[in-house]
């Protein structure tokens, strides 16, 4: 996907991108699809970075566009239902990872769906998730991942959840930028997805079976 918006980000054009993001919201767009926009562009700066074109100063400056665009675009993500939460969702970035903007995305849309989120921020030890899930005993797991580094955390966090005996009462998603089907395997995620709204979907799918099939 490469529109004006994404590219303007690319660029790291600050002004540009956020007229662009505001001018639609106000004609009506999909706020969804504008930040999936949004995040393609993310995702070319990664690349620029990668190939030595970017530094960190640039993937920073990034970060700071893509936070305000999210600013504008949060009071559109309209809430769907009221009542009683669908599901309870423990979420974190694991240990090595200081990786945020894709997580708190996800969080947001969760709440918007009726979830009630943990969130436990970024840089987590697995021993914290572990006792976060005993004390909350949510349906589901979420762990954002961006650097490889954090990947071993993350694996260790759900075989922690294995010897406690917690893994087979809740489900395992696992998205963000760098996850592919065979991280999603290597930490015995029962979900793996690079974008927030197809994890939201596998949620409200888990959590309307476990309510229906209960
Ligand atoms: C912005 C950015 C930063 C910012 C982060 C700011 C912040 N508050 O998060 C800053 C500048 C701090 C940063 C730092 C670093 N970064 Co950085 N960063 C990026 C960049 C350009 C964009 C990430 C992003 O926010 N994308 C936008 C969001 C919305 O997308 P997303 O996270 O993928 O999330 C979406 C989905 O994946 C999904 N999702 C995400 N999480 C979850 C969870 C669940 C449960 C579900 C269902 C869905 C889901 O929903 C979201 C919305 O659709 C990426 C490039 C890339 N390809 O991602 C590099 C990238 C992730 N960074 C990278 C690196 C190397 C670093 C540094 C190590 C650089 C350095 N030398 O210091 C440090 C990391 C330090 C650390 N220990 O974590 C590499 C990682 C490479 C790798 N394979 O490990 C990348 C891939 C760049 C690259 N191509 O080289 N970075």
């Amino acid at each position: 996907m490469s529109s004006e918006l994404s590219k303007s980000i690319e660029k790291l054009e600050r002004d540009v991108a956020l007229e662009m993001v505001k001018t639609r919201i106000d004609a009506g767009e999909d706020a969804v699809l504008i930040l999936d926009e949004c995040r393609a562009g993310m995702t070319t700066v990664g690349e620029l970075f990668q190939a030595g074109d970017y530094f960190l100063a640039e993937l920073l400056l990034s970060a700071e566009i893509f936070k305000e665009a999210v600013l504008i675009l949060e009071p559109h993500l309209t809430k769907t239902q009221g009542g009683a939460p669908l599901g309870t969702i423990v979420l974190a970035t694991m240990h090595g990872d200081i990786h945020d903007l894709g997580k708190n995305i996800v969080a947001t849309l969760l709440r918007v769906h009726n979830f009630e989120v943990h969130d436990l921020g970024v840089n987590v030890d697995p021993e914290v998730l572990v006792e976060k899930v005993r004390e909350v005993s949510p349906d589901i797991v979420g762990f954002s991942s961006l650097v490889t580094s954090s990947f071993e955390s993350t694996r260790r966090a759900a075989e922690l959840l294995v010897e406690a005996g917690l893994r087979e009462k809740l489900k395992i998603v696992v998205g963000g930028g760098v996850t592919t089907p065979q991280f999603g395997e290597y930490v015995g995620a029962d979900f793996q997805t690079l974008d927030a709204s197809s994890g939201v979907a596998y949620c409200l799918e888990a959590c309307t079976a476990t309510v229906g099939g209960a």
